[in-house]
């Protein structure tokens, strides 16, 4: 039976498990997959060497099989517990991935990344999925410091005032954004009127083929992400369609996209041909977009473009050449994180952590009894609210 066809197998919404990426996300030798809950569906995904089901495989032992055509091992830990060890590339994980949704598995850790935090126990299990969840060396390091330092905040809080007590919760949200990128990368927009190398750019900046270059304007037509780093800092860098005021179908399209795009970035580059006079459509874009990163490209070719006519600093680099790429690489990495919080400083990881602190300001504000122990237990129990 082919796995992958749908409709092989009912679809277990009545019967779900839970699916885990144990490993991170990225390239490895092996990833690990572990699944949770009724486990008779994944018979149908999974065909066992010794041709036994699921439920009649020995506990702890090492077992192969096929997935599809993909080899694995597999480990049954418990009747509701297994866990795969299969190919570490992307595709490999992705597919399993995809499999396992349709046969009405669901991401455990996006779930409990997302549930509410209650109780100090489940605080402490969230920042533990953050170290997972990170992607490079420096925000590894960063979220287990972070683990680290919770625990202490939270005892501290126990036998500070009030006043510092809030104080300290203010410092901690001043660098929630900071927080939340250790996980979810910076989001750095490329975009500039058509032909000027965006596309190109892309491919420079992440080392590899990602985005279709081309010689005539309006190449790109829908948005292009790739995942990379700048000085350990995760990135999401996009490659948008060309912007030109008088596109329209299809173009027209790509363009409305890249503006949407363009309004959630973090971070947007301003790319221009220094191979052409600045055109209207380069000329609207600087206006338009007075704190994006300037970027004069094909530096390789001779100067058209002068710069008489706008007072910005600008990055010259070839994409096509290498020069200039590594410079305008530090220019990202400085705009996205110009400072770093000091290295006793507590803050959230995410949404979910900032959430906790402003209810616990506001709680701290508005109750009364200013006794220290019961700081703790608000913390610990914030999404109750203390007896009155
Ligand atoms: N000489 C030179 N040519 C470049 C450079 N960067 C890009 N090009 C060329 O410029 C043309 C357009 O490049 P793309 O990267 O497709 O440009 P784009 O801005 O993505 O274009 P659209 O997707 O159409 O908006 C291609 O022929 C590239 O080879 C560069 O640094 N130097
Ligand atoms: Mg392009």
């Amino acid at each position: 039976m082919d796995p992958i066809e749908a409709g092989s197998l009912p679809m277990t919404s009545e019967n779900p498990f839970s699916y885990r990426l144990l490993t991170p996300r990225g390239r490895g030798a092996v990833a690990v997959i572990s699944i949770g809950g009724d486990l008779s569906a994944i018979d149908a995904l999974l065909q066992a060497a010794n041709g036994k089901p699921i439920s009649d495989q020995e506990l702890e032992r090492i077992h192969f099989g096929h997935w599809s055509d993909e080899d694995i091992v597999f480990v049954k830990q418990a009747v509701d517990q297994m866990e795969l060890h299969c190919h570490g590339g992307q595709a490999a994980v992705e597919r399993i991935r995809a499999d396992l949704e349709r046969f009405g598995g669901v991401p455990a850790l996006t779930r409990e990344w997302d549930a509410p935090i209650e109780h100090l126990s489940d605080l402490k299990h969230h920042l533990e999925i953050a170290i997972t969840k990170t992607t490079t060396q420096k925000t590894a390091h960063a979220a287990l410091r972070q683990s680290q330092l919770w625990p202490e905040f939270i005892d501290w809080l126990g036998s500070a005032s009030r006043d510092e007590a809030l104080e300290q919760i203010d410092r901690a949200l001043a660098w929630a954004n900071f927080g939340r990128h250790l996980i979810i990368p910076w989001s750095v927009v490329l975009c500039g009127r058509p032909n000027v190398g965006k596309s190109s750019l892309i491919n420079a900046l992440v080392g590899f083929e990602r985005s279709v270059v081309f010689d005539q304007p309006g190449t790109t037509r829908d948005i292009v992400s790739a995942e990379t780093a700048v000085d350990g800092w995760p990135i999401e860098l996009s490659d948008t369609a060309g912007l030109r005021g008088s596109a329209a179908g299809l173009e027209a399209a790509g363009i409305e996209r890249a503006r949407q795009r363009i309004a959630e970035a973090d971070l947007l580059i301003l790319v221009l041909d220094q191979s052409q006079e600045l055109s209207h459509d380069d000329y609207d874009l600087l206006q338009e977009f007075p704190d994006a990163v300037v970027v004069i490209n094909k530096a390789d070719l001779p100067v058209i473009l002068t710069q008489d006519e706008w007072n910005r600093p600008v990055w010259k680099v070839s994409a096509k050449t290498g020069v200039g790429v590594p410079e305008l690489i530090d220019a990202i990495s400085q705009r996205l994180v110009s400072e770093e919080p000091q290295v006793a400083q507590v803050f959230p990881l995410s949404d979910e952590v900032v959430s906790l602190l402003n209810r616990m300001r506001q709680l701290m504000e508005t109750e009364p009894v200013d006794e220290r122990a019961r700081w703790v237990s608000v913390f610990c129990h914030f999404a109750v609210p203390p007896q009155r």
